[in-house]
């Protein structure tokens, strides 16, 4: 039977009209699920077969519910930071733009589960690792949180990340230091090489 109502003949005057608060709600929901933020992603391994580990890492990325890779950085050969000369391998670097719906907690956990992954190992502050994965920014965000802190503290200080993120993408600006284009200009590019006959996939 059909039933006409002033609705129209499709209306089912069994249907109660959903109330105008729980449709905004779904309405925010669904413009977060539409409205995916940028994130940059610093990644870097000094041991084990490095290129291979960073190549898993970006596919462990894509592979995450809610998150898209975007653009890859070329790889950089870089001298260890922060500890004394000759003691550590050589790292392997590269940067990655991604798009995401996840919110910043949720990226770190996903970075962190990677880690994991690839069987990294924390025995020291700035050890050797398979592979560290770092969160540079994350739309405009600004947080002094030491569980995660953004933009990283110590990104707009280091060759090995603004190298690789100015080549991903030259316009990229760290909220509160300025464009990376001229933070690598103070910074200079000491200690780090670009690896051209080493390169990473921008996942399918
Ligand atoms: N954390 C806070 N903010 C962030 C963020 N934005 N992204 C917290 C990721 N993690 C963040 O990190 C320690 C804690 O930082 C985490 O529990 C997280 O909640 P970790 O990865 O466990 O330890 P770590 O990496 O040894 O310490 P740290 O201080 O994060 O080291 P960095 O600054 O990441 O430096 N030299 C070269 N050439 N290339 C490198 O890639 N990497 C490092 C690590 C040192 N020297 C290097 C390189
Ligand atoms: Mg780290």
């Amino acid at each position: 039977m059909t039933v006409f109502s002033t609705n129209g003949p499709q209306s089912d005057p069994t249907v109660q009209p959903v109330p105008a608060s729980v449709v905004a709600q779904v309405d925010a929901a669904d413009s977060t699920l539409s409205n995916p933020k940028q994130a940059v992603v610093s990644l870097g391994s000094n041991l084990g077969n490095r290129l291979e580990t960073l190549q898993g890492a970006i596919d462990a990325l894509e592979d995450t519910p809610g998150l898209r890779v975007k653009a890859v950085s070329p790889v950089y050969e870089t001298e260890p930071w922060g500890v004394e000369p000759g003691t550590q391998p050589s790292y392997l670097n590269a940067v990655v733009l991604i798009r995401t719906t996840l919110p910043p907690s949720s990226l770190l956990e996903r970075g962190q589960a990677i880690e994991e992954a690839f069987e990294r190992v924390r025995d020291e502050r700035w050890g050797s690792r398979t592979i560290d994965v770092d969160i540079l920014t994350y739309a405009d965000v600004v947080s002094d949180d030491p569980l995660l802190t953004l933009p990283h503290p110590r990104a707009h200080q280091r060759a090995f990340v603004l190298a690789p993120w100015h080549d991903v993408d030259p316009q990229a600006q760290v909220p509160g230091q300025g464009p990376v284009a001229e933070l690598l200009t103070d910074v200079g590019r000491g200690g780090v090489r670009p690896r051209a006959d080493l390169e990473l996939r921008l996942p399918e």
